[in-house]
């Protein structure tokens, strides 16, 4: 009987708790996306990629990309053409997962 009593409370406490969090993040996204790397930011850990259409989230363009992963970001290479993927939260994106594709041009890297 006094738990049933203290329960209106407990409910206001708990609402109060979740006005002051943020709202749940909406679902990721993930695109597989494929391009050439034109610069590299290691303070930042971002790549500048001009990348081909990534399925209906973006046309192609040149543009930056935060690496999240310090691993994956210290292998890439200027001039590298890559595979990865890019992960979409609210108005966060990022990528990973990142392949190196071989260079088919004349005098390219083979990896
Ligand atoms: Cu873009």
């Amino acid at each position: 009987m006094k738990l049933l009593n203290l329960l209106p409370f407990v409910l206001f406490l708990a609402g109060f708790g979740c006005s002051s969090t943020p709202a749940p993040k909406a679902a990721l996204r993930q695109y597989p996306m494929h391009g050439q790397v034109e610069k590299l930011d290691a303070v930042a850990r971002v790549a500048t990629i001009k990348h081909e259409k990534i399925g209906d989230w973006m046309d192609a363009m040149t543009m930056d990309f935060p690496v999240r992963d310090a691993a994956q970001f210290a292998k890439l290479k200027v001039g590298e053409k890559i595979a990865a993927t890019v992960y979409v939260q609210d108005i966060d994106f990022w990528i990973g997962n990142i392949r190196v594709e071989p260079d088919a041009t004349p005098g390219g890297r083979k990896r």
